[in-house]
């Protein structure tokens, strides 16, 4: 499978290129009308598409080959009863501003301190204004959800993430994702290491993406092979580690787990399902805390209408998100995490 990104001031332009160079038989991986790439860091708008072409055909590989779709947004807003604008509040109707909060999936104590700090940077006057307070909760819910930028990577500087969390969750699937923005986009030298041996599927998993994506994998079976995989990419720009999934009651797994990563360089990525149940999130940050966490990815954020749990994350983990992913779909379906993004789209309507 050979796989290039072809652009063109218009989408026929970049289509016209992609079949000179790889003929009829080519398939577009993906379409879009971008401005400043895909993580809004490069270039000038282009249509651009991601073509492949495979000499030796129907092998079977994952779902690379949607047809055309605009780089995805994250599910709208869940639709809720708007309450009207300066409705007058009393001490019951503030139990419905916290009844309503607790909807969003944000846990009781939380939804309780929010209101705390919302209503104690009001005047007192304004109490009473519902709309007033949803909007000052919104704020202050985007404050607290800190987020960072994609690395700007230096060239040659082999910047080293790896992804941990439960079984699941949606690491290797976020490692290709990453992976093929970086390296297909962004013209990144990526490299991907998996240290999941456990399961030969595993392996396989993470292989075929990076055959079809064209980048280098490794596979380290102990901490010493870690060491050599790193040592063999040390030209990539970004080099990306998978991990198998480990179960947060496992403690011996926990603690295989850091001996691969004890004396190496590496921004740490705690991956959280926002469908993971509000009272299974202390234990899993707590575990997996033994890992210092640097960021934190937040997946399956198509599957949950209510997003209060990733309040509740970010505040435990104590660390900023760095992506947010909202389907099953590579490359498309991941996004760089934003403050104001995921209040609106925890209070939707309300906002
Ligand atoms: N709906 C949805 N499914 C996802 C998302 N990310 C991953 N998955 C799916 O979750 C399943 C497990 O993903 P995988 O990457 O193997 O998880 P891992 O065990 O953590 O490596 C696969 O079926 C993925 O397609 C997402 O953002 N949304
Ligand atoms: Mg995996």
């Amino acid at each position: 499978m050979r796989v290039k990104r072809f652009t063109g001031k218009t989408m026929q332009e970049a289509v016209e290129r992609l079949r000179q160079e790889f003929g009829r038989d080519a398939v577009i991986l993906h379409t879009k009308q971008k401005r400043g790439g895909i993580f809004g860091l490069f270039g000038k708008p282009v249509y651009e598409i991601i073509g492949a072409v495979d000499p030796h055909a129907a092998k079977k590989e994952p779902d690379l080959t949607r047809p055309s779709e605009p780089i995805v947004q994250a599910p709208p807003p869940q639709k809720r009863p708007l309450q009207t604008k300066r409705e007058l509040i009393f001490p019951e109707e503030m139990d419905g501003i916290f009844q309503d909060l607790l909807k969003t999936g944000i846990p009781k104590e939380l939804a309780r301190t929010l209101i705390a700090d919302v209503l104690r940077g009001l005047p007192e006057a304004e109490w009473t204004n519902v709309q007033r307070i949803w909007d000052e909760l919104g704020a202050h819910i985007a404050r607290e959800i800190a987020t960072v930028e994609p690395w700007s990577l230096e060239e040659g500087q082999a910047k080293i993430a790896v992804l941990i969390g439960p079984t699941g969750v949606g690491k290797t699937t976020t490692i290709a994702k990453i992976a093929a923005n970086f390296a297909l986009v962004a013209h990144k030298k990526v490299g991907v290491i998996t240290t999941d041996t456990f399961r030969i599927a595993a392996v396989d998993q993470l292989r075929t993406y990076a055959d079809i994506i064209g980048i280098p994998l490794e596979v380290a079976f102990s901490p010493k092979e870690l060491h050599e995989s790193i040592a063999k990419m040390k030209d990539r720009d970004l080099i990306l580690i998978d991990t198998a999934g480990r179960s947060p009651s496992n403690q011996l797994h926990i603690n295989e787990l850091r001996s691969y990563f004890n004396d190496i360089d590496v921004e740490v990525h705690l991956v959280i399902s926002a469908t993971t149940k509000e009272d299974d999130v202390p234990k899993i940050v707590d575990v997996f805390g033994e890992m210092p966490v640097n960021r934190v990815i937040i997946t399956k954020l198509d599957e949950t209408s209510s997003y209060g749990i990733i309040l509740h994350v970010v505040k435990l983990a104590n660390a900023p998100i760095s992506f947010i992913t909202t389907g099953q779909g590579v490359p498309d379906d991941i996004e760089v995490a934003d403050g104001h993004h995921i209040a609106k789209l925890i209070l939707g309507d309300y906002l």
